[in-house]
This record gives C-alpha cells, sequence and structure tokens, in this order.
C-alpha cells in the first residue's frame, strides 16, 4: 500500500505543478467570475482549467481512481465517497483571493482510501509555497519536514478561522459570536481567505488552531493529512471525530487545545456534502 501511495503522490505532484502555471499567469487578479451558491462565492475558468487539468491527468495514469472535484459537483457531478482510492480536489482554494490578486490561492489536492486522507499537496504557486504528506511519512513544506507547535492552551493560541462564502443570518451571527470570543481569549485571529492554507498554517506550526463552519471536503482533504503528519489533529468543532463530508472542521497542534476550543465555540451545522 505505500508503495502505491507514494506512486499517486509522485505522479500527482507533477500533474499540480503543471496547473500550477495556470494559477500563476494571473498574479494580478481574475476580473471575470461568476457566482455559484451565493453572491460571495465565485468561480473562474481557471479554476475549471485546474479542475481539468488534473482529472485528466491523473485519470489517464489511474483509470480506476475516483474524483471529488469542487467545479464538477458545482456542475452537477455527485459526491460520493467511497472506499476507492478518491482524489478530492480544490482546484483554487481561495478564489475570492485570487479574483482580488491577494497572492493566498492554492491547489488543494487529497487522496483518500478506504475514507481516510492518505496524502495531500497544498500548492500556492504564487508564492511557490508547496506543502505536502504521505501517511506516515511527515508533512513537509517545499521539502522541509514541519511540525505544529507546542502551544496547548487557548489564553496562548494564535487562531485563524473565516467567514466562509455565505451570507446566511445565522451563520453570520455564529461568526461574530466566534469573533469575540477568542478577541476575549485568544492571543489573536488571522483571517486567510484559504482553508486549505490556514490548515497548512497550522501544519507549520505558525498559527495553532483554525476551525471552520461551512466548508467543503475539497477544502480540508489535503489539509487534514498534512495537519495530521505535522503532528497535529482534526476533530468536528464541537469536539467529536473529524467527519470529511459534515462541512465542518477543527484542526489544532494539540488535542488539549482542539477541546478546548471547541467547548469556547458558537456552533454551526450546515447541510453536509
Ligand atoms: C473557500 C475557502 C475559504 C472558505 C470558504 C470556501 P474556494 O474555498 O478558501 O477559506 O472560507 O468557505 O471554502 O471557494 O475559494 O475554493
Amino acid at each position: 500500500m505505500a508503495d502505491a501511495i507514494d506512486e499517486y503522490f509522485e505522479v500527482a505532484l507533477e500533474i499540480v505543478k503543471t496547473a500550477g502555471n495556470l494559477i500563476k499567469e494571473h498574479v494580478d487578479g481574475f476580473a471575470s467570475f461568476d457566482m455559484k451558491a451565493s453572491d460571495i462565492d465565485f468561480v473562474t475558468e481557471i479554476d475549471q482549467k485546474v479542475e481539468h487539468t488534473l482529472i485528466s491527468g491523473l485519470s489517464k495514469r489511474f483509470p480506476d481512481h475516483k474524483f471529488i472535484g469542487e467545479e464538477s459537483v458545482a456542475g452537477g457531478a455527485n459526491c460520493i465517497l467511497t472506499d476507492e482510492p478518491t482524489w478530492i480536489i480544490d482546484p483554487v482554494d481561495g478564489t475570492m483571493n485570487f479574483v482580488h490578486g491577494f497572492p493566498h490561492s492554492c491547489i488543494s489536492l487529497g487522496l483518500t482510501i478506504n475514507k481516510e486522507a492518505v496524502a495531500g499537496i497544498i500548492y500556492n504557486p504564487i508564492v511557490n509555497q508547496l506543502f505536502t504528506a504521505k501517511k506516515g511519512k511527515g508533512a513537509f513544506l517545499n521539502g522541509r519536514q514541519i511540525h505544529v507547535s507546542q502551544v496547548k492552551e487557548l489564553r496562548n493560541a494564535l487562531l485563524s478561522y473565516e467567514a466562509g462564502t455565505s451570507r446566511d443570518p445565522e451563520k453570520v451571527q455564529c461568526v461574530l459570536d466566534n469573533f469575540k470570543m477568542i478577541t476575549s481569549k485568544g492571543h489573536g485571529i488571522r483571517s486567510l481567505g484559504s482553508a486549505a492554507l490556514d490548515m497548512a498554517m497550522v501544519a507549520l506550526g505558525g498559527s495553532d488552531a483554525y476551525f471552520e463552519f461551512g466548508i467543503h471536503a475539497w477544502d480540508i482533504a489535503a489539509g487534514d493529512i498534512i495537519v495530521r503528519e505535522a503532528g497535529g489533529v482534526c476533530i468536528d468543532p464541537a469536539g467529536g471525530p473529524f467527519d470529511i463530508l459534515s462541512r465542518r472542521v477543527l484542526c489544532a497542534s494539540s488535542m488539549e487545545l482542539a477541546q478546548e476550543l471547541a467547548k469556547e465555540l458558537h456552533q454551526y451545522y450546515p447541510e453536509r456534502d
């Protein structure tokens, strides 16, 4: 199994690097976009081209593998996770950043087998940050091994979270309540505009935890394995086990911090993937 994962990963990495050039060509922003689930949920032709490049390249090499891709699902494909090797793709995570020319977008590609993430690649080609992990082999940034921070208490933690792409009043209230909670109890708040890069920052030890309500499997599949291989944890924001299709995530440098945060968080339960 480990040899197979190595092979899948090496093939995927080359395809991701090639697809990254499509993003790099537009470092100054991308003015033309369409809206999807809300007026702040964007898709560009680059999202679609990157997803097409990844799926066509991977399916040529691994014809039996399955795919869950953000733009394919937006186009009507099913979002069904089976035990088969499945590539979970966010072609441009941080599309809002990409549109505005805020240089913080990435390709996020996770591979699940038996519904567990076993390899992940998060690639921001604009600033050349390549986060990678394979099951049991550690997590890396541009080839250098990375580890989560030592922070175990909320009062010492730098946290990131996102307002997301929904203007549902209950969700907005939850975002505001959590802002208040963190500003009262934590070290500080960051909001990077990309769930995958938020998770990569936890893996790097730059931040200590990240949570979000309303994300999708493609935003967090790669981040899940990268955080865990860096020594961190991924759980449900209410404290239970991580469920990749639940549209809820909390990752942290330690289980102690994750559980302390889970107790404090105002909760929101979106419809599942
Ligand atoms: C977005 C994330 C963003 C998060 C949104 C959404 P997209 O992904 O990058 O951080 O808040 O919920 O998932 O639409 O740019 O791929």
